[in-house]
């Protein structure tokens, strides 16, 4: 019996920085929902802004020196989208975050306010991907053993900060991970993938960090040495007290949990409440979730819906009987397939990346 009439507009990501079109999915949205994020609800992360991109002119175009005859980017290996879509295709359901989901909480939290977009816990969502593997493409493109690094990059506008054109986003793989499970997706949950996500050809990197799969992919350098990019050595580092003065790379998504709750929620008093949330870990598959409502003194298990088991994120249900009208606060804290869990307080970093800490969500019983 949660108060529905709080949601005014479920369907619509709430927007965050205007000009690029940054927008969270509402965890309200979820609540009680489908394993897969509907795509009118899917966060939206831009750099710069959305391209429309001109399929019948649109080419992958790979090239560099990790590929057979080293073929230029002038001169690149070129496949269009009919070639791609006459590959043999994969579908997989995978999640897909934000290296900074939950930046809003060191700030809120932990006193310890970083830069970047304000992001709640929605900055994270699961689709059903439809692609070719990275790996096919790579093989038909000529790829030898020499490769070690593969650099997608986006046709959106170069990215200008600071006056300073760092050019077209781009972030390499490693080799391993290019040929373990990336997709070069083209359909998101049955559809062609939308504009905003990365039409025509987007990657999907599972359980690694959203920056990781490239949209509107157009040139792929494929190397045989390690490609450096502001994405990689500027964003995306675990910068600050406790780390390497270079920092340390971001690569997968740390553990987190969310109510399928409004921000702040507010529930009617005098009956019990099913609370439904979901935890996620780049790790692998969650093993276990604990809700407290009395401020962290004691925490229940929760019950994991087994239809998710093994899944790219788990959802679960907690029975909650409000001692009585008033405002409260919900925590829930999730443990991964490696025994990775989730602290108190997260590991403060200058960019504000990889928040794992247990989340305060608000509640308000009347
Ligand atoms: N790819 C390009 N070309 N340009 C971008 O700005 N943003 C990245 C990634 N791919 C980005 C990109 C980031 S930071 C994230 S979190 C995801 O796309 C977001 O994907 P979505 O907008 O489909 O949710
Ligand atoms: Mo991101």
């Amino acid at each position: 019996a949660l108060a529905e009439a709080t949601i005014v507009k479920p369907l619509v990501p709430s927007l965050l920085t205007a000009r690029d079109g940054n927008a969270e999915m509402r965890w309200e949205a979820m609540a009680g929902q489908g394993y897969v994020v509907p795509t009118d609800r899917f966060f939206v992360r831009n750099h710069t802004h959305t391209p429309l991109v001109d399929v019948d002119t649109w080419r992958l175009r790979l090239f560099g020196t990790g590929l057979r005859g080293t073929p230029t980017r002038d001169d690149p290996v070129e496949f269009d989208y009919a070639d791609l879509r006459a590959m043999p295709a994969v579908q997989t359901s995978a999640l897909l975050e934000c290296a900074g989901n939950g930046r809003r909480f060191f700030a809120s939290q932990q006193a310890h306010p970083t830069p970047g977009v304000p992001w709640g816990l929605g900055a994270v969502g699961v689709a059903r991907w439809r692609g070719v593997r990275l790996s096919t493409v790579l093989r038909h493109a000529g790829l030898t053993d020499a490769a070690v690094d593969v650099q997608p990059e986006g046709l959106d506008p170069e990215y200008v900060t600071g006056g300073v054109n760092l050019g077209r986003v781009r972030r390499s793989l490693p080799i391993g991970k290019a040929l373990d499970d990336v997709l070069l997706a083209y359909e998101m949950n049955g559809k062609a993938l939308p504009a905003d996500h990365g039409f025509p050809v987007r990657l999907v990197v599972p359980g690694w960090i959203g920056i990781s799969s490239i949209k509107w992919v157009g040139p792929i350098e494929v190397s045989a040495t390690a490609l450096f990019s502001p994405w990689n050595t500027r964003f995306y580092r675990m910068f600050g007290p406790g780390h390497a003065a270079d920092g340390r790379l971001v690569t997968t998504s740390v553990v987190k949990s969310a109510f399928e709750l409004p921000w702040d929620a507010r529930v009617p008093a005098g009956v019990d409440v099913l609370l439904h949330g979901r935890s996620w870990s780049g790790n692998g598959p969650i093993r276990a979730v604990e809700v407290s409502t009395d401020d962290g003194a004691s925490w229940q298990a929760a019950d994991l819906d087994p239809d998710d088991a093994g899944g790219a994120w788990q959802r679960w249900t907690a029975v909650w009987h409000p001692p009585g009208p008033g405002r409260w606060t919900l925590r829930a804290r999730a443990t991964d397939v490696t025994g990775a869990g989730q602290p108190d307080e997260a590991g403060p970093n200058e960019l504000g990346y990889l928040f794992d800490g247990i989340v305060r969500h608000p509640v308000t019983v009347a």
